[in-house]
């Protein structure tokens, strides 16, 4: 069975009953020595369950709460060891060498016995993660000097742990951003597949059927040593870049998840896929979904501003293909999810996944459609 078919219920979405918030502050009370003062729903991922604990204390204001969706993450454990071990390696960097600008790394929380998570009585793995005060987050990049800020985030990031060598943190989501493997879980799922009611079904079979052959482009570079193994975030999409309320400036990289080895590339490509959607991931709006080359100029423009220092000429020449690859990788996991009866991605209507997949498709189509432009972008930056 496929890692992303391997949950037997449905991910329908649900709302919080007042018995679950009582269930809550029991659980965020292991993690603080303050009153719990409320709990609420937070944020909009796809697979792990958020929660923002509001606190009744002058010292901390709020910390997240999350429930780890462990038939993803399967070593929840593992998780939260490689997240212990980058950022003390973070916050010693930027001890010794303190940055010009404001710069946050969030920290785990233990529980009041000095753990990194706590199980509850359902067996569900918990933990707590510090909170950004005085930040905030967008689905959707506002202007140009933004997109700036999202790329300098990125390249900051990236520069942060280039020297942390990646044998040091676990691989705690195999065949992440591994294309090939998508193909061969959709290749699974599609064996199984009877018809569908949808018409647009058809239309995304083709997509990916004209594309299978070229998306081994990374996986290839990356087994032809042309592209080195290095530590990745892994889900910087914009939502996951966290700005400081009144200045605008980006100061902060969370949902830490997914940091891990694997190429700088694929986060390159999963920023701008999700930065240079004006629409957002989320619209159903898909007919008009289009990628925008002024807001890629300026994210690059802000990446390379820090990153120029660690990429190769190597890494300049996949980096276009790293924006088509992950917006159609994304595309077809969320196809392959709907083909597969929505059990990977929660969703909020049966063909939420259909839905999501079409817009990366079109965003993909654009790019195809910009290729000249967008090369034309990442040459100038060199
Ligand atoms: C998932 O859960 P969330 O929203 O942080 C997914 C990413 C996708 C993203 C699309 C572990 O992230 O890979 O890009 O949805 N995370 C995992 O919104 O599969
Ligand atoms: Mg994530």
């Amino acid at each position: 069975m496929t890692r992303e078919t391997a949950q037997v219920k449905t991910n329908m979405t649900q709302e919080l009953k007042t018995q679950d918030t009582d269930n809550l502050i029991t659980i965020a009370d292991q993690f603080t020595a303050s009153k719990v003062a409320s709990i609420q729903a937070f944020g909009s991922g796809n697979i792990n369950d958020t929660f923002l604990v509001t606190l009744d204390s002058p010292s901390q204001q709020h910390f997240v709460l999350q429930r780890i969706n462990t038939s993803v993450f399967r070593q929840p454990q593992l998780v939260m060891q490689n997240m212990c071990i980058f950022t003390e390696h973070i916050r010693n960097k930027l001890q010794h060498t303190p940055l010009n600008r404001p710069w946050e790394v969030p920290a785990v929380l233990l529980t009041k016995d000095a753990q990194d998570h706590c199980k509850d009585d359902d067996g569900s793995f918990w933990r707590a993660i510090s909170f950004i005060e005085g930040s905030e987050s967008f689905d959707i990049i506002k202007d140009i000097e933004q997109a700036k800020e999202v790329g300098y985030a990125l390249g900051m990031f990236h520069s942060l742990i280039s020297d942390l060598s990646p044998e040091k943190l676990a691989d705690t989501l195999e065949g992440f951003h591994i294309t090939p493997l998508y193909l061969q879980q959709y290749d699974e799922v599609l064996a199984k597949y009877t018809g569908s009611k949808f018409p647009l079904v058809n239309y995304c079979l083709k997509f990916v059927s004209d594309r299978a052959s070229w998306a081994h482009v990374l996986e290839n570079a990356k087994n032809q040593g042309h592209l080195p193994l290095r530590l990745m975030h892994g889900d910087p999409k914009v939502n996951n870049i966290m700005f400081n309320t009144t200045t605008q400036k980006a100061v902060s990289v969370i949902d830490l998840d997914t940091v891990k080895p694997g190429l700088v590339h694929y986060d390159i490509g999963d920023c701008l896929r999700s930065a240079c959607n004006p629409q957002g991931e989320e619209t159903k709006q898909w007919e008009t979904v289009y990628f925008d080359a002024d807001m890629c100029n300026a994210i690059l423009q802000g990446y390379f501003s820090q990153a120029r220092d660690f990429l190769t000429e190597n890494d300049y020449a996949y980096i276009y293909d790293a924006i088509r690859l992950i917006a159609f990788e994304l595309g077809l996991r969320f196809f392959t999810d709907h083909l597969a009866g929505n059990v990977y991605f929660k969703v909020k209507y049966p063909e939420h996944n259909l839905a999501r997949a079409l817009v990366q498709f079109k965003l993909t189509e654009s790019i195809e459609s910009q290729e000249t432009s967008i090369c034309g972008i990442i040459k100038g930056m060199r």
